[in-house]
């Protein structure tokens, strides 16, 4: 394995100079059908970006024992009510839970358990979220600036984005006047 060195977030805001640091983005195309209002989402460009993420996987995906590291940015914006977020998702091996932490900005993670129960916690600078596997998780940006967070995920834990595109969770972080709230 190559050694990293993360100094800080700045590491990742710089050029790649991480060997071994894969960059992905999405674009607010990539995330149709996620929004309620279909009419303020088609009057955004599909091709703005909505969140870039930072991985240094270290392990072929699958191998169990090993752990993924991930810095995730999520931009400030919303669509109607709705707060940009990232995709979301189950674990393709539902039992793999995962770190996330707050790193810049503000935001909420959204989770859901199998009974489709859902809740949130404020993410901020320096704020540790556990989520145990079973549970499906969310970020939203409720800002206005960037919001980074960390993650540390196993690496066979596996993504299964279907049910999150097909049902969505049981509840939507909506702005109500000026703050946000789970509806
Ligand atoms: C975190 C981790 C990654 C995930 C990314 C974006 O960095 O959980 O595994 O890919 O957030 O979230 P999503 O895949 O739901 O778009
Ligand atoms: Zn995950």
């Amino acid at each position: 394995h190559k050694k990293i060195v993360i100094p800080s977030l700045s590491f990742f805001q710089d050029e790649l100079k991480g060997e071994g640091v894969v960059k992905s983005r999405r674009t607010l195309g990539e995330l149709a059908g996620i929004f309620e209002n279909q009419d303020a989402y088609s009057q955004l460009p599909l091709d703005q970006l909505a969140y870039e993420v930072y991985s240094y996987l270290p392990e072929r995906e699958g191998t169990p024992g090993g752990l993924y590291f991930g810095i995730t940015q999520l931009y400030p914006g919303k669509v109607g009510d709705e707060y940009f977020m990232t995709k979301g998702h189950f674990h393709q091996q539902e039992d793999r839970s995962e770190y996330y932490w707050g790193l810049e900005g503000e935001g909420m993670l959204i989770l859901m358990d199998r009974e489709r129960n859902t809740w949130a916690e404020r993410m901020m600078p320096g704020s540790l979220h556990y989520i145990p596997g079973g549970v499906a998780h969310r970020v939203a940006n409720t800002g206005n600036s960037v919001l980074s967070f960390a993650a540390c995920w196993p690496s066979d834990a596996g993504h299964n984005y279907e049910e999150i595109a097909n049902k969505g969770f049981s509840a939507r972080l909506v702005e109500v006047d000026g703050t946000p709230k789970l509806r």
